[in-house]
């Protein structure tokens, strides 16, 4: 990144390098009008969350690890924002797993979607990485679901057992959960219906989350006894707590 954005001496700089993140894949034209939005109410629970991983969502992303170390057919299925965040992350995760990625997104577009997939693919190269980057050319349709955000890969999304999906669509999240898939959602929004639909939900924001998986993935976590409900409401319990501490 050539443009100076702001000191990392300043207080708010990851905030700020994120915004900067978005605004350059905008001006690409990878993302949706409405992603900016979509990012100030992740940037919003944030705040509420202290801007680190909490111990609930660190355990959450351990399991994650886990379910897709043990899948089948696992995938990770990107869209915009995760992309223009953490497009090299994910790539690396995808390698460590030996998976697809595919694109998959809300507002669907042609160009947004050529747009997106040039991207990954020039990082997928740079990278000096194979993986498979799915979406361009749909061949199936997400069971349940009507309209452009339905489109997938046979052999992607439709054929997997074990999804890993950033800042979900509630809708698709319960087809996807319908469909008999394990859905693993990252989002900063205990209250979402995709964080109350997922098998198992991390509460954090997925760039932190891809530098915890990247960690996490060679130490070959194992699969717990999961409750997705008690890992929501640890969040919220320290949301709540966030709120009621006394201003100084
Ligand atoms: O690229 P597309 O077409 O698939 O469109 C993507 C957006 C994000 C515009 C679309 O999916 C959308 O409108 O999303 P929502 O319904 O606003 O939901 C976004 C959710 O992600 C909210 O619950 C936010 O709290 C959460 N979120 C936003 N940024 C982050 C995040 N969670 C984790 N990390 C983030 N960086």
């Amino acid at each position: 990144m050539t443009e100076h954005v702001a000191d990392p001496s300043h207080p708010r700089y990851n905030s700020l390098l994120m915004r900067h993140k978005l605004e350059v894949a905008a001006s690409k034209g990878m993302l949706a009008n409405s992603a900016m939005i979509a990012h100030g109410r992740g940037e919003a629970y944030d705040y509420l969350l202290g801007e680190q991983t909490i111990p609930s969502a660190f355990i959450a992303t351990k399991e994650i690890a886990a379910r897709l170390l043990n899948a089948d057919n696992p995938i990770i299925s990107l869209n915009g924002n995760a992309i223009a965040l953490a497009g090299e992350g994910f790539l690396k995760i995808a390698a460590l797993l030996n998976c697809p990625i595919e694109i998959n997104i809300f507002y669907r577009t042609p160009e947004r979607m050529n747009a997106l997939l040039s991207h990954l693919n020039g990082l997928n190269e740079k990278l000096g990485l194979n993986v498979t980057i799915l979406g361009g050319k749909p061949d199936a349709k997400i069971t349940g679901l009507e309209g452009p955000r339905s489109n997938c890969h046979k052999n992607g999304i439709f054929d997997s057992d074990v999804i890993l999906v950033p800042l979900e669509d509630g809708d698709r999240c319960e087809a996807l959960v319908n469909m008999g898939k394990d859905v693993l959602v990252i989002d900063l929004n205990p209250l979402s219906r995709s964080a109350k639909m997922a098998s198992v939900t991390v509460v954090d924001e997925l760039s932190r989350v891809v530098s915890n998986l990247l960690e996490i993935i060679p130490s070959s976590p194992v699969i717990s006894d999961w409750d997705n409900d008690e890992c929501l409401q640890s969040a919220l319990t320290r949301i709540v707590e966030t709120i009621s501490k006394p201003t100084k």
